[in-house]
């Protein structure tokens, strides 16, 4: 349908404490159109991350309504919620075993050739095939050391091939140089049109070109648009670019 990857936030607010604990987000309003990228950016502890958990219910809202695809999320069955949605966490979890393996996890029908295609748009399979092993290159203990660039690139491969309608990136770029970051998004751009992305990031690089971006101050939205316009409007903004 039309509404593929289609995400509402209206007047959302949540707080860890089911009973009275201190809110993280508050009366959260947003929009998200199927095939948009979304920057979200703000200082440490201004609900980014809780923001975005709340899309696959990994916890549900205190208040408010979110939608996915026009419906309301509260409604539905986690799994098959899930079933849509990728998220890449800020921490990358790689396990032993081949490279393979670890960006197969949880999706082992992966055919050879959609996985190589998940490695290429996340700029992992370069490094991947210098390796002598290639894809049963060894990780872990008794393998190979990816740094922390290339484990956040199997990472982000990891939640490709699974073919998400969403696709949360949860500040796992942080490691990752900016013109190879640049080269993702571009792939995802061209390969993946209709995937609607919401990064997190702390760089304002990261954001910079997304069609909207989201700015986050201790809970609150405090604004909301596109890189010019925020430059012309939000002082947060402003302050994160100087920075
Ligand atoms: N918080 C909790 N419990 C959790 C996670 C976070 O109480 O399990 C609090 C910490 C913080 C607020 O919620 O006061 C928002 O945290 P979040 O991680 O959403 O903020 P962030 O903007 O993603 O921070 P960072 O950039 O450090 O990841």
């Amino acid at each position: 349908g039309e509404q593929r990857g289609s995400i509402d936030f209206d007047n959302v607010s949540f707080s860890y404490e089911a009973a009275g604990g201190d809110p993280v987000l508050r009366n959260v309003t947003f929009s998200c159109l199927p095939g948009q990228t979304v920057g979200i950016i703000g200082s440490t502890g201004s609900g980014k991350s809780s923001l975005v958990n709340l899309i696959p219910r990994f916890y549900d809202a205190s208040s408010g309504t979110i939608r996915v695809n026009g419906k309301d999320i509260s409604g539905m069955n986690p799994r098959i919620l899930r079933e849509k949605i990728a998220v890449v966490p800020q921490k990358t979890v790689l396990f032993t075993g081949t490279v393979l393996e670890n960006i197969c996890f949880g999706n082992e029908q992966a055919t050879r050739e959609e996985i190589e295609h998940a490695a290429k748009m996340a700029e992992a399979h370069d490094f991947i095939t210098s390796f002598p092993e290639g894809y049963d290159t060894l990780l872990g203990q008794k393998g190979v050391n990816f740094s922390g660039g290339q484990k956040q690139r199997v990472s982000i491969a990891r939640a490709l091939v699974r073919k998400p309608e969403i696709l949360i990136l949860d500040d796992c770029t942080s490691a990752v140089d900016v013109a190879t970051e640049a080269n993702i998004k571009e792939a995802l751009r061209t390969y993946a049109q209709h995937l609607t992305c919401l990064i997190i990031a702390q760089r304002i690089t990261s954001v910079m070109d997304a069609d909207q971006i989201v700015v986050m101050d201790q809970g609150r939205i405090v604004g909301l648009g596109k890189h010019e316009e925020l430059m012309g409007s939000c002082k947060v903004y402003q302050e994160i670019f100087q920075s």
